[in-house]
């Protein structure tokens, strides 16, 4: 141990600012600090919220992890790394940094090189640890270095096809590279598809583990049998194929171990120990209890992937007092069901987020119209491409954020062949605690350029059922974009209306300054209107603008007869975004009136408490909007002929 500051306590926890602590506990010491972790992700997370199952499963896993190697000399690459809240624990970030997690100013939810340099490799969408690993592996190879690289990657990362590209470049790019599959069954849902059912047949192969376990009792039982037991449990790591066919990891090249009690320290130390003298690339099969120590979790896998805050000692969600619309993700999976229901040629697709997108509502009521292919985006649009050749009308439900992975799909097969896909892009917008990995501010930049993309956001849920119908019946690709969380609040009509592409809505009337506003951004649009017409006596317009491509280019070059300011207004980075497309609509037409565009800057915008909280920090509240609105009409030159 280096670090002689080190005082056992008590409580283990607190005393632990580094590796080199966990390090010096003694092996009985371990159950109990796995405790104290359990009781402290517990205690935070039912606070602020955040991956409480996945965590709860690697605690054992972790800990073997920092005892065998040395952080931030050997490195590991936790796949998504929502399962990293022990390993920030272990590496100084206990404490007020983590009471604050996925909090303002505390730590974040996921791995960050610039958070500590013990994150190797920082991450947020599924399926990545195994391909950045293996490149550190190899640079470490080309520097002449010897430095371990562990990758940590969930049963759910194999049914990414990233992570296969991996696998099948291990051994032509590496000798050493460390695999961990902790496998726990489970996705955010329970795991789907043949890789799902492999690793489940590989991890119970009934003839393994009995031929293991009579040997293993045999051998205890003789004489001496401890020390020829653990030769025999030498040999059959390096033997395995010999009681069963060898596994896919093999085939790939890799030595596989496995499958191991991930719970069980000792266990997990000793073949990782082994892992370290291999000068194979090896892959070590972990077994885990996703939730294990909270019995809520155990019992509800999916709601405690990732919590919203919680009661620890029942589970149920801590209620907030305010009154609660229905959620977009919810009223667009029973707006699918009811049209599902009606048409059997409509069907949903997700990527492993059945009750993310709401489209469980599809799967209860339609099990043979829904398909959840996994954490394989880049298959969910092909797959949606090929139904919609034969007549099928796919709906691909998915998070802005994820859909970044799809986007050669988007272009070159369903937008290239206009084949009719419907995208409903939930979580578009911030996604304040998760932070930059998961905010979808993207979107209407990455599709607005693509040829054959209609693109929309709704001002409210009754409108997005009218879009999804309309998408539906539309006879090219149609993309709508909504934010995570709670509608407005109104009514949903009893039948649907069309909403003709291309057409924005006015909301309120006005003569001097146009406010185009998309999506949430309607609603605050409105009350500046009101407040800025009150207070300043300006004429203030607002128009629900519906689509970002096709824009209402009519609409708006007649406003800019008489209105000489047009302030745009979204909920994504202005570079390319909405305003954008305002500015490229008026310049083509050569009116070159005044344009402010209010939007996210071009920044990766952290993680923060609430998305007030970081419209704040951005200049972007109502207050802060309200005075650039005035600022620069006060700039605007103004028409002498200003009233139409
Ligand atoms: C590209 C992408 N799609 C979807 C997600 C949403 N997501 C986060 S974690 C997760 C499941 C991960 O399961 P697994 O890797 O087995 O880890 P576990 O949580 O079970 O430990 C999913 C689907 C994501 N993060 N990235």
């Amino acid at each position: 141990m280096n670090d002689s500051s080190f005082v056992p306590s008590d409580n283990l926890l607190s005393g632990i600012s580094g590796p080199d602590h966990v390090k010096a506990l003694t092996p009985e010491q371990l159950p109990a600090l796995a405790q104290e972790i359990r009781d402290e992700i517990i205690a935070v997370t039912s606070a602020t919220g955040g991956h409480v199952g996945p965590n709860l499963g690697v605690v054992e896993l972790s800990i073997a992890l920092h005892r065998i190697f040395e952080t931030p000399t050997d490195q590991f690459v936790f796949d998504v790394s929502h399962q990293g809240y022990i390993h920030k624990l272990l590496t100084g970030r206990n404490g007020e940094t983590f009471r604050k997690l996925r909090q303002t100013g505390g730590a974040s939810g996921f791995l960050y090189r610039s958070e500590s340099k013990h994150d190797a490799f920082g991450a947020g969408h599924a399926g990545t640890a195994l391909s950045a690993a293996l490149g550190m592996a190899t640079a470490r190879d080309l520097k002449g270095t010897d430095e371990h690289v562990v990758a940590v990657c969930g049963d759910a990362a194999f049914t990414c096809g990233v992570t296969m590209e991996a696998l099948n470049n291990v051994v032509a790019s590496t000798k050493r590279l460390i695999v961990i599959l902790n496998d726990n069954q489970w996705s955010i849902a329970k795991n789907v598809g043949a890789m799902a059912k492999y690793l489940n047949r590989l991890s119970t192969n009934p003839t393994y583990n009995k031929v293991h376990h009579d040997l293993e009792k045999f051998f205890k039982g003789l004489p001496g049998g401890e020390d020829m037991n653990r030769v025999y449990m030498k040999w059959k790591r390096e033997t395995k194929d010999f009681f069963v066919e060898s596994s896919l990891f093999e085939k790939f090249g890799l030595r596989y171990l496995g499958p191991i009690d991930g719970h069980d320290i000792e266990e997990l130390e000793k073949n990782l120990e082994f892992a370290k003298q291999c000068d194979t690339p090896i892959l070590i099969h972990v077994i885990t209890k996703k939730g294990k120590g909270l019995q809520a979790a155990i019992e509800r896998p999916e709601k405690f992937h990732g919590a919203s805050p919680y009661d620890a000692e029942t589970g149920e969600s801590r209620k907030s007092d305010a009154p609660i619309a229905t959620n977009y993700q919810d009223v667009f999976g029973h707006a699918l069901t009811r049209f599902a229901t009606q048409d059997s040629n409509i069907v949903g697709i997700t990527g492993a987020m059945p009750s993310g997108t709401g489209l469980c509502h599809l799967a209860e009521a339609l099990p043979e119209q829904f398909f959840d292919v996994g954490i394989a985006e880049e298959h969910a649009v092909l797959f949606a491409a090929g139904l919609a050749t034969k007549g099928i009308r796919p709906v691909v439900g998915i998070y802005s954020t994820f859909l970044q992975r799809a986007y050669d799909q988007i272009i070159h097969d369903v937008c290239l062949q206009n084949l009719p896909v419907t995208f409903c892009m939930d979580r578009a917008g911030l996604s304040a605690n998760d932070g930059p990995t998961h905010h979808g501010l993207f979107d209407l930049s990455y599709l607005r350029c693509v040829p054959n993309a209609v693109v929309m956001q709704p001002k409210d849920e009754d409108e997005l059922v009218d879009m999804l119908h309309s998408c539906i019946n539309h006879a090219g690709p149609a993309f709508i974009r909504y934010p995570r969380g709670a509608g407005v609040g109104v009514t949903i009509k009893d039948e649907p209306a069309v909403i003709p592409f291309g057409q924005a809505e006015v909301l309120r009337e006005g003569t001097q300054i146009q406010i185009w506003a998309l999506g949430p951004m309607v609603d605050l649009a409105l009350k500046l209107a009101e407040q800025i017409g009150n207070e300043e006596g300006i004429s203030v317009g607002v128009v629900n603008a519906r689509f970002a491509k096709p824009l209402d280019k009519t609409l708006l070059l007649k406003q800019t007869k008489f209105s000489p300011l047009i302030v745009t207004m979204e909920d994504h980075v202005i570079t390319g975004g909405f305003g954008s497309a305002v500015i490229e609509t008026l310049q083509e037409s050569n009116t070159l009136i005044s344009v402010e565009r209010i939007g996210w800057p071009d920044k990766f915008v952290e993680h923060g408490s609430s998305i007030d909280i970081l419209r704040e920090a951005y200049d972007l509240s109502p207050d802060a909007i309200r005075a650039r609105i005035l600022k620069r009409w006060s700039q605007t030159e103004k028409p002498v002929i200003a009233e139409a």
